[in-house]
């Protein structure tokens, strides 16, 4: 039996998933990977400082300008068949916990809900001094390709200067959100990791968790990571492809058993 066909038959005894997505699940969406999102005008910085409260102070115009450039290419994106397989999975599984490290909103856009937020969302920006909401205007932000430095909004309560409510380096996981995640993955008997480098901690964490726990771990993704060691199985490839052929051979498996 092959690798896929194992999975498929693992997936119809399972009592729990979790299935934990990275940038990957979106690259087939044509939104540039975490990595990859450091083109143009942020070419020569590292994620790592843009993505964190002391380069937003440093630098207010640039940071919130790199995060606009990323909000309009999530809201021109679309879900893709990795996203929709996973939206579909779930109404074919006793129970399922969807985590995301993505902040591009595409999961819960193929129908996804709840979805697991690790890491904040592009599309709830707050105040940087009193977290206030900041409701964005309408529409798709009109930001030339390569992007642009844009001074941030004030904040209408304060005037302070509005950040993206994303979780930077060096800021703590929102603590309802982590142990949620950490609860479902400490009780899943099935973890997927999707498209993630398994470099960002703690949410790195979490196939690791499930594997100590006995849950059998799946990853999908074309190039090896830190998981590799320890997942059962690595499929090698696109999720975009991976995951539809996983929901159909799932889909038909359940119909076959149901057939008189
Ligand atoms: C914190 C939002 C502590 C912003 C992001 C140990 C324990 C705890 C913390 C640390 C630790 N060691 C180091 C730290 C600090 C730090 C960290 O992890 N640093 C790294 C660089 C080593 N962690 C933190 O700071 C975290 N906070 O620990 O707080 C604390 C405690 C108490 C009090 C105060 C503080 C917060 C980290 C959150 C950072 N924010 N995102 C934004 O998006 O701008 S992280 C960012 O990276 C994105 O969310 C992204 O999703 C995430 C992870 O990257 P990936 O998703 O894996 O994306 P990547 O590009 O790396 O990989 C893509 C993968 O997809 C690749 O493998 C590729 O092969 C694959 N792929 C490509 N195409 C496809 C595909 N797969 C499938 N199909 C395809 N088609
Ligand atoms: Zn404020």
């Amino acid at each position: 039996m092959d690798a896929l066909s194992s999975v498929v038959s693992r997936l119809q005894m399972a009592q729990h998933v979790v299935i934990f997505t990275g940038a990957g699940v979106s690259a087939e969406s044509a939104i540039p990977t975490f990595r990859d999102a450091l083109t143009g005008l942020w070419s020569r910085y590292d994620p790592s400082l843009l993505a964190s409260p002391e380069g937003f102070l440093s630098d207010p115009d640039l940071v919130w300008g790199w995060y606009e450039w990323r909000r309009r290419k999530s809201l021109l994106a679309a879900p893709n068949a990795a996203h929709r397989s996973i939206a579909a999975l779930a109404n074919c599984l006793p129970e399922l916990t969807l985590i995301t490290q993505n902040v591009d909103n595409l999961h819960e856009r193929s129908g996804s809900s709840p979805v697991l937020r690790l890491h904040g969302s592009l599309h709830h920006p707050r105040c940087f001094n009193c977290a206030t909401p900041y409701p964005l205007p309408e529409g798709i932000p009109d930001e030339p390709d390569g992007g642009r430095r844009l001074p941030p909004p004030r904040c209408g309560r304060c005037g302070g200067p509005v950040r993206p409510g994303v979780v930077w380096f060096g800021e703590s996981l929102p603590e309802p959100i982590w142990k949620q995640a950490e609860q479902a993955t400490d009780h899943c008997d099935l973890l997927f990791s999707i498209g993630t480098s398994s470099l960002v901690w703690p949410a790195a964490h979490l196939p690791f968790q499930a594997k100590q726990n006995g849950a059998t771990v799946v990853q999908v993704n074309p190039n090896a990571t830190t998981l590799d060691p320890v997942a059962d199985y690595n499929l090698r490839g696109l999720a975009g492809e991976i995951m539809p052929s996983i929901f159909h051979s799932l889909q038909s498996s359940l119909a076959a058993r149901s057939a008189p």
